[in-house]
């Protein structure tokens, strides 16, 4: 097994620290490989930060090893919210953030705090109380002194006030807008500035990364804040994509936002695709990864990119858009997908290109037994290629509404009727002309009908 040093250092941290056996990290494919560039020394070469949004609670293992190896930001992905930090009023909880937060030190990253002020994830003694303005405007600022005045000094960048407007450029009527008017944005900044100075504050939204009438909103906002002497130090662009779609005017509206006098971040960068993955669509994210980033490193003020999760088995996508994933970096085995490389690319990365698919498979899938409501079946998947691969990755159409239970030898997930499979860490290699098998336990009614294609792809 070849390890990036990074990793290799860290790793051996692990160990020393848990005592845990070698052989636990015998997982070739799951890591990186040796030649494998490393984004935050790419971005820092650069002047930019290549940050990643996590989970606190999956902070070990693997999934701590990439974060704090590949990345030098770091956003939590829920745990700085309002219903995370003050469930009920008065009572905090901040251990997730903490953790975060402490990660971050022992890993020299930086820390985008996300976020103060949000229409959503409120706390519902929040929601459901009746407030007059003065009540919850101060409601509002003691929640920031709290937030930000206990991280002070450790947060190098603040989503003050995260998804103000509407799709057309006019406020979102939420919570704070409907009570307080836009005044609440300014209130929102000052007490943000005066609980932590040296953080940069920012105001964050989603589609606003090309140009366009809710970007122009927030332009006009930014605009009207400069001018009133509010503290506003950046705008975050959160860059929640479509394949393929990445906005052609992305770098100029990048550009007219630092033109005003302040930074400007891609802060939640995510590329949805419509499952099952395949070469061609793994090519298309790799170019839209690469665009995004190029967008960045064009803009001087521009200071990172953020990956709305590094992992495909961290994002929110599947749970909100049916169907659809595969819209981060690395799969859900943790290996660098495409995209990875097309970001090592833009950031200045000479490696030589990803190393792309390097072989073909077919798949073989039997019901091997079925009950009234249940079946098992196994799947064989060949490599028929001239060469060993080092992982396998399967995917189909259930045609009559079968679901995947539970499975072994592969990591199965299904969203839909779209279902992939993934090999296990240990049985990722597969000699030319060799085979390995999986298999699982489904549900069905009315029919059971194999799926009519399969997808196969190898790295
Ligand atoms: O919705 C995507 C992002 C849009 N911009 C602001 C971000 O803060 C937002 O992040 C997502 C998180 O990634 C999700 O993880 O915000 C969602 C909520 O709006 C988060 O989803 C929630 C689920 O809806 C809850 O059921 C769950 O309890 O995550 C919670 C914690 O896992």
């Amino acid at each position: 097994m070849r390890l990036h040093p990074h990793a290799l250092r860290r790793t051996a941290l692990g160990l020393a620290a848990t005592g845990a056996l070698l052989i636990g990290l015998a997982t070739p494919s799951a890591l990186a490989q040796a030649a494998d560039p490393v984004l935050r020394d790419l971005a820092e070469a650069k002047g930019k930060y290549y940050g990643t949004a996590v989970t606190a609670s999956k902070l070990t293992g693997t999934y701590a090893d990439i974060a704090g190896s590949q990345f030098n930001s770091i956003t939590p992905g829920n745990e700085m919210k309002w219903e995370s930090v003050e469930p009920s009023r008065g009572t905090y909880n901040w251990s997730g953030a903490d953790r975060i937060v402490d990660f971050a030190e022992a890993h020299d990253m930086e820390v985008r705090g996300h976020t103060l002020v949000w229409h959503s994830q409120l706390p519902g003694w929040l929601t459901n109380g009746s407030w007059t303005a003065d009540q919850l405007r101060t409601l509002m600022t003691d929640h920031i002194t709290a937030e930000a005045g206990r991280y002070k000094g450790r947060i190098s960048h603040w989503d003050v006030v995260n998804e103000p407007f509407n799709e057309d450029g006019t406020f979102r009527q939420s919570l704070f807008h409907s009570k307080l008017g836009p005044s609440y944005i300014a209130d929102a900044l000052r007490a943000a500035r005066a609980a932590d100075p040296d953080a940069k504050l920012y105001l964050n939204d989603y589609n606003t990364d090309g140009l366009g009438a809710k970007s122009d909103g927030m332009y006009n906002l930014v605009k009207s804040l400069k001018a009133q002497g509010v503290p506003i130090d950046g705008v975050g662009f959160q860059g929640h994509l479509i394949l393929g779609q990445v906005p052609s005017t992305m770098k100029a509206n990048l550009q007219r936002f630092a033109d005003l006098g302040v930074d400007v971040a891609v802060t939640e960068l995510d590329i949805r695709m419509t499952l099952p993955a395949t070469d061609a669509k793994l090519a298309q994210q790799k170019a839209d990864y690469r665009a995004v980033t190029d967008a960045c490193v064009a803009v001087s003020r521009c200071k990172g990119v953020t990956a709305w999760g590094f992992t495909d088995s961290d994002s929110w996508i599947p749970d909100v858009f049916e169907g659809q994933g595969a819209a981060t970096p690395y799969d859900e085995n943790y290996r660098p997908k495409p995209a990875y490389y097309g970001i090592a690319e833009s950031l200045g990365w000479t490696g030589g290109g990803d190393p792309g698919p390097t072989g073909s498979c077919t798949v073989g899938y039997t019901v091997t037994s079925q009950w009234n409501t249940g079946f098992t079946a196994n799947v064989t998947v060949k490599n028929t290629g001239s060469s060993p691969v080092g992982g396998w990755q399967v995917a189909w159409t259930y045609p009559s509404g079968q679901r995947v239970t539970s499975a072994w030898n592969a990591t199965v997930t299904q969203s839909g009727a779209q279902v992939t499979a993934a090999n296990a860490a240990y049985n990722g290699t597969i000699g030319a002309g060799g085979s390995v098998s999986f298999g699982f336990n489904g549900t069905w009614s009315g029919a059971n009908t194999a799926p009519a294609t399969f997808t196969c792809t190898t790295r």
